[in-house]
C-alpha cells in the first residue's frame, strides 16, 4: 500500500517539520498535499528537493486523502478533523482539542502503541512536556509502580511559536545594547493575556492561562495527559501527579527536573537507570564524572529523549529524581505526530472503522 497524505497547518514552525520528518519516515506516500489557511494559498513550502504549493483548508480538501497531519489550532482541528475523517481518511492532531475525548487515543508510539488499534479516525499527540515525561515514567510505572510524580519544568521559547522566538532575540539583542528591552513583549507569556513581560535574560512561571486553584492550562494538560496515557483512563486516578511549567530563555528544547516516588523502598537507582534506558529512542547521558548530562543544545534536532541526573531522594527510600530533556518540536510535536502515522502503517490501521463516532 502507498497513501495519500495531507498536512494541515503546513506553513507553521511544526508543520514545516511535519513535512521534513514526513519525507525522512518510512511512511509509503504517493502524494503529498499542503494545507493552511485562506490567507497563504499560492505560497510554496519546501519538500524533499522541491516546494509544494499551499492549498486552502476546507472540509472538501480531503475528498482524496488517506492520511491527515494536523498542527493548525485547535479550533482548525475541531473544525476540519471529523470533516476528514467522514471523507475516509485518518487525522494524527497535534492540537489540544481532540487529546482528552474518551474516542480518541492519545500516543507515544514508544509508550502506549496499542491503543491505537481502538482509532475511530481521529488520533491525538499529546502536548511537548508530557510526551517526554512519558516516555521516562512508562517504563518506572511498569515495572515498580509510582505513587507520585513533581515535575519542574524550563521550557523553551519556540513552544510559544515562532514569534515569541522572535521576540526573546528581539529583547537579548536590546538588553545587550544597553537599550530598554520592556516595550518589546508583545506574545510571551501569553498572547491572549492581559500583561506581557520579556523572557529575555528572566523566568516566566506561566504557560498558557490560569485555571482553577492557581495551576496554569499547561500545568492541567501534564497532569491529565500523563495519567491518559499511562493508564488509560480506568485507573486514572492512580498515580498523584503535579507540577509547575517555567519558560527560560532557551530556543528549543524543553527541560524537565522530575520527582518519582515508586512507593518500594527495595528500588534502586540502578534498577530505575535500566528500566529507562530499555526504552525504544531514550539516550540515557548520565555520568557526573565526564560532566555528562542531558541538555537543550545537545538535544536539538535530535527524534529521541535524552535522561540524566538520575539519582536517589536522599530522605525518602524508594524515590529518585531525573532531567529529562528533548526536542519540543520534533518528539515534542511533529516527529511524534509523523511517528504514530508510521505505527498505524506497520500495524494496518489506516483505515476509518464504519461504526466510528465521527462520521454519524
Ligand atoms: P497560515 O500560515 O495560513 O495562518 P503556528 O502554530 O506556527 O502559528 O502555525 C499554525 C498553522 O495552522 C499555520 O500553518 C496556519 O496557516 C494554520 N492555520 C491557522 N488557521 C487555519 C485555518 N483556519 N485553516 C487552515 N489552516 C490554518
Ligand atoms: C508550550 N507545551 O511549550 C506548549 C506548546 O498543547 O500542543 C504545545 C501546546 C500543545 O508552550
Amino acid at each position: 500500500n502507498s497513501y495519500n497524505v495531507a498536512v494541515l497547518g503546513a506553513t507553521g514552525a511544526v508543520g514545516r517539520r511535519i513535512l521534513e520528518q514526513l519525507a525522512q519516515s518510512t511512511i509509503p506516500f504517493d502524494s503529498v498535499k499542503a494545507l493552511a489557511s485562506a490567507h497563504s494559498a499560492g505560497q510554496k513550502v519546501p519538500f524533499q528537493d522541491g516546494e509544494l504549493v499551499v492549498e486552502e483548508a476546507n472540509e472538501h480538501s480531503f475528498d482524496d486523502v488517506d492520511i491527515v497531519l494536523a498542527s493548525a489550532g485547535g479550533s482548525t482541528s475541531k473544525a476540519l478533523a471529523p470533516a476528514a475523517v467522514k471523507a475516509g481518511a485518518v487525522v494524527v492532531d497535534n492540537s489540544s482539542y481532540w487529546r482528552m475525548n474518551d474516542q480518541v487515543p492519545l500516543v507515544v508510539p514508544e509508550v502506549n502503541a496499542d491503543a491505537l488499534k481502538d482509532h475511530q479516525g481521529i488520533i491525538a499527540n499529546p502536548n511537548c512536556s508530557t510526551t517526554q515525561l512519558v516516555m521516562a515514567l512508562n517504563p518506572v510505572f511498569q515495572q515498580f509502580g509510582l505513587e507520585q510524580v513533581i515535575i519542574s519544568t524550563y521550557q523553551a521559547a519556540s513552544g510559544a511559536g515562532k514569534a515569541a522566538m522572535d521576540e526573546v532575540l528581539a529583547e537579548s539583542q536590546a538588553r545587550l545594547l544597553g537599550e530598554d528591552m520592556g516595550e518589546l513583549a508583545h506574545v510571551l507569556p501569553v498572547k491572549g493575556d492581559k500583561k506581557h513581560f520579556p523572557l529575555a535574560f528572566n523566568l516566566l512561571p506561566q504557560i498558557d492561562v490560569f485555571e482553577e486553584e492557581g495551576y496554569t492550562h499547561e500545568e492541567y494538560k501534564m497532569i491529565h495527559e500523563t495519567k491518559k496515557i499511562i493508564l488509560g483512563d480506568k485507573n486514572a486516578k492512580q498515580i498523584k501527579v503535579t507540577g509547575t511549567a517555567v519558560r527560560v530563555p532557551v530556543m528549543i528544547g524543553h527541560g524537565e527536573s522530575v520527582y518519582i516516588d515508586t512507593g518500594d523502598e527495595a528500588v534502586t537507582t540502578d534498577q530505575i537507570r535500566a528500566a529507562i534506558a530499555s526504552v525504544d529512542n531514550v539516550v540515557i547521558q548520565d555520568d557526573p564524572a565526564t560532566q555528562t548530562y542531558p541538555q537543550p543544545l545537545l538535544a536539538e534536532g535530535k527524534r529521541e529523549t535524552f535522561v540524566g541526573r538520575i539519582r536517589p531522594d536522599l530522605e525518602n527510600p524508594g524515590a529518585f529524581h531525573l532531567w529529562i530533556v528533548s526536542d519540543n518540536l520534533l518528539k515534542g510535536a511533529a516527529w511524534n505526530t509523523v511517528e504514530i502515522a508510521q505505527e498505524l502503517v506497520k500495524m494496518d490501521l489506516v483505515r476509518v472503522p464504519a461504526d466510528s463516532a465521527f462520521t454519524k
